[in-house]
């Protein structure tokens, strides 16, 4: 029997929903050779966009069942598939019954930013997606589990936009008349899908509240990198690593460019800071939050970044490991395909996964080299039209765009 108190409550049966993705894949992995039983549970949607789009990783990947089959004849360790939508309730019902996790990890949605802003359709898509599946995983856990499996929710730093202030995790003490009160953090997002992200954790808060489940919000940093001691076992347990326009993110993008001789695309001004994280970190940071439950009715906000850098930060790094490898690397301003701030003030608290004993793995020049390394190593598969953006925040329309060119 599950007890409320996060002291006696370990959990071992952990669902990753999501788990055939960038970070999802990652974490299950990491969870199952720490010993949890895992299952995944994914719809595969993230490979039918690639195809949508015309776009694909730069690194070859397996399918799951290849991935999964692989996995379990390396380390004798079995990960049930259950290959559906979190959106359709009945199929989440049965994989709930039929697995009884007791903590759910939720990566499963629609996580980039450029595509909610192509068009109103995949705007519409993402926040129904992610809206609409993470209540699906709220009242699965208080059906199936009697409201005790620990929820694990993947935010984003980008919930609280770029405030002139401080950024705390999850909330702020206000006196405001007089009086104080402890609040949730303001929040600011600044494309359809970061504001999907605010509105599940609003949903998330509120079933703590009304149902006393436990859940913790784990509002992440960019991540970069691809190794993890898990995926590097085997070439058909390699991850992926998106450098288009769409779906890859600022670092992982800065070093295939350099890789393939393409000026990095700083857009606009290049002030723009974030927290940012290595995939060794978000496998940590996950483990650690499970391996730690929140309490009954608690919803907690960890801020899961280990370092903040500005975009031009980002494109110096970047430079000065491509010299030493023998790269002339370039950087190029790109007018900003985004509405955004690119100079601001930043300062976001990242404390509680370090309480917790998160071990960070730094940006060194040694990640910088190995991960330019290995986008050197696959630069042939490279397409060089999918790397300038094409999705304009301001040019978004109700008319359905056939790909964002
Ligand atoms: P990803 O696109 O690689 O993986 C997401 C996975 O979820 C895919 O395999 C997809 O098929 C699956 N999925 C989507 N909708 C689903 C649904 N309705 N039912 C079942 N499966 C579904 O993305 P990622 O980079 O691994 O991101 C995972 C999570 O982490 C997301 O919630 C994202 O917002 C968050 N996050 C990512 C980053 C980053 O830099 N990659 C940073 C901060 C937060
Ligand atoms: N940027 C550039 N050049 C590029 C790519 C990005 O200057 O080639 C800039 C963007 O304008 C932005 C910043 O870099 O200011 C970060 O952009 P990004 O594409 O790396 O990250 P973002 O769109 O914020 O989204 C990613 C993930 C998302 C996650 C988020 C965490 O795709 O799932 O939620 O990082 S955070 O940024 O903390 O909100």
């Amino acid at each position: 029997h599950l007890s409320s108190s996060s002291e006696t409550f370990k959990p071992k049966r952990v669902m990753v929903i999501g788990g055939d993705g960038y970070c999802g894949w990652a974490t299950a992995l990491h969870l199952s050779n720490k010993g949890y039983e895992v299952a995944i549970l994914d719809n595969l949607v993230r490979r039918h966009i690639d195809e949508q789009l015309g776009i694909h990783s730069l690194t070859p990947i397996s399918s799951i069942h290849v991935r999964a089959k692989r996995w379990a004849q390396l380390t004798n360790k079995h990960i049930p598939l259950f290959i559906g939508d979190i959106c359709d309730f009945e199929f989440l019902s049965e994989a709930f019954k039929a697995f009884e996790p007791e903590a759910v990890v939720h990566f499963g949605e629609q996580r980039s930013a450029p595509y909610s802003m192509i068009d109103r359709g995949r705007a519409v898509y993402t926040q129904h997606n992610n809206v609409i599946g993470t209540l699906n995983a709220l009242f699965a856990i208080k059906e199936f589990s009697e409201g005790q499996c620990h929820l694990v929710k993947l935010g984003t730093m980008g919930e609280y936009g770029t405030p002139n202030i401080d950024i705390e995790e999850g909330y702020i003490t206000i006196t405001h008349n007089g009086r104080t009160d402890t609040l949730p953090y303001p929040k600011q997002a600044s494309s359809f899908y970061h504001l999907s992200k605010v509105h599940d954790s609003h949903n998330i808060a509120f079933a703590c509240k009304a149902w006393g489940l436990r859940a913790t919000d784990l509002n992440q940093g960019v991540v970069y990198g691809v190794r993890t001691e898990e995926t590097a076992m085997h070439e058909e347990l390699c991850n992926r690593l998106d450098y288009d326009g769409v779906f890859g993110t600022a670092l992982n993008r800065f070093c295939v460019q350099a890789a393939v001789g393409h000026p990095l695309t700083v857009y606009g001004k290049g002030g723009q800071t974030r927290g940012y994280l290595d995939i060794r970190d978000t496998v940590q940071c996950v483990e650690l939050a499970i391996a730690n439950p929140a309490k009954s009715s608690e919803f907690r906000v960890f801020n899961q970044f280990t370092e903040q850098f500005s975009v031009n930060d980002l494109a110096r790094l970047v430079t000065i490991a491509g010299k030493k490898a023998g790269l002339e690397v370039q950087t190029t301003s790109v007018p900003n395909p985004r509405v955004e701030a690119e100079e601001h003030y930043y300062n976001a608290k990242h404390t509680k996964l370090m309480e917790l004993g998160l071990e960070p793995h730094l940006l060194s020049d040694s990640l910088l080299d190995s991960l330019l390394n290995f986008a050197m190593q696959y630069k042939d598969r490279v397409d060089m039209s999918q790397i300038m953006p094409a999705v304009s925040w301001k040019a978004i329309s109700a008319k359905p765009k056939a790909a964002p060119t």
